[in-house]
């Protein structure tokens, strides 16, 4: 397979749907995988007819993981000089259009870690999510148990990384990992709807949104309503501000220019 054929995307609408594409290894997440995911997203972003993106995998895996067999060898001296996991595996969390990340079957390890980047997870309901690193000598290296206990608080997280456990979905909803869960067959209409949605608003109202919530986990309370309070003023720049509230008092759809 080559490495374009590892992610497959698909456009609907303004939604670029981004399909993980490696099916007999449950999409581990190889090198080559991450580089095209990359080129992928590079694409999306760059593509102002673009307003919204999902990642996906099939209905066995989201992902199961970082490769495993690719990793086993690796020394401290490769890892630590080439940066591993820092270089590209983390293009995910530098998108600034919305990104989500829709899941059925497994999301291990860096598979639950690449969900965990995106900005919600709607999973389906075979979804199982689990960071079973420990397992195999490790411990989560793409923010596994800094963004786990962020998603579910402490007691959960040490749960599942100490344990290795998998968590299923219905769990994983009333934990707060995933914002909804829906029947296996449904995912992928439910989740273009939603980002069919997102795109539909003004882009970069979207995008200040996104960037105020991220800023929620960045900084102290008072420091984020401030960040929030400056971006809501710069609202009032924008031409699609002005048209929104135009719309709403002539009771019409608002017209976006994404301006
Ligand atoms: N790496 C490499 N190959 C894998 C992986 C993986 N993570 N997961 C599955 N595969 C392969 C299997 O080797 C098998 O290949 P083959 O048919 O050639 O033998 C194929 O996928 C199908 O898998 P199984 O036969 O094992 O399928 P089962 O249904 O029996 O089991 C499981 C499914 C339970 C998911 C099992 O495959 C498993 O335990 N996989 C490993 C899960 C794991 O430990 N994941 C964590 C990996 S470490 C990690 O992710 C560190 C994070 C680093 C950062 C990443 C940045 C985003």
């Amino acid at each position: 397979m080559t490495s374009s054929e590892l992610v497959v995307t698909e456009i609907h609408q303004r939604v670029c749907l981004i399909r993980l594409n490696r099916p007999e290894k449950l999409n581990a997440l190889c090198h080559d995988l991450i580089v095209a995911l990359g080129k992928a997203l590079d694409e999306a972003e760059n593509n102002p007819d673009i307003g919204a993106i999902i990642l996906t995998g099939n209905e066995r895996a989201f992902a199961a993981g970082a490769d495993i067999d690719e990793m086993k060898d690796y020394t401290f001296a490769h890892v630590f000089l080439e940066d591993f996991i820092t270089k590209g595996w983390e293009h995910v969390t530098t998108c600034r259009k919305p990104i989500i990340a829709a899941v059925a079957g497994y999301a291990l390890g860096g598979g639950c870690e690449l969900a965990m980047m995106c900005d919600f997870i709607i999973a389906a309901d075979t979804a199982k999510f689990g960071q079973p690193e420990i397992n195999i000598g490790a411990i989560p290296g793409a923010g596994g148990t800094q963004r786990l206990p962020r998603y579910v608080g402490k007691s959960k997280a040490m749960d599942m990384c100490l344990t290795g456990r998998l968590m299923p979905a219905e769990e994983a909803e009333h934990a707060g990992l995933v914002s909804r869960v829906v029947d296996a067959d449904k995912l992928l209409d439910v989740a273009l709807e939603a980002a069919i949605n997102i795109a539909d608003k003004s882009l970069p109202i979207a995008m200040m949104v996104k960037e105020s919530v991220n800023q929620a986990y960045e900084t102290n309370l008072a420091e984020g309503i401030k960040f929030e309070r400056r971006l809501f003023h710069s609202c009032f720049a924008l031409a699609d501000q002005a048209e929104g509230m135009q719309a709403f008092a002539e009771k019409r759809n608002a017209n976006f220019k994404h301006r």
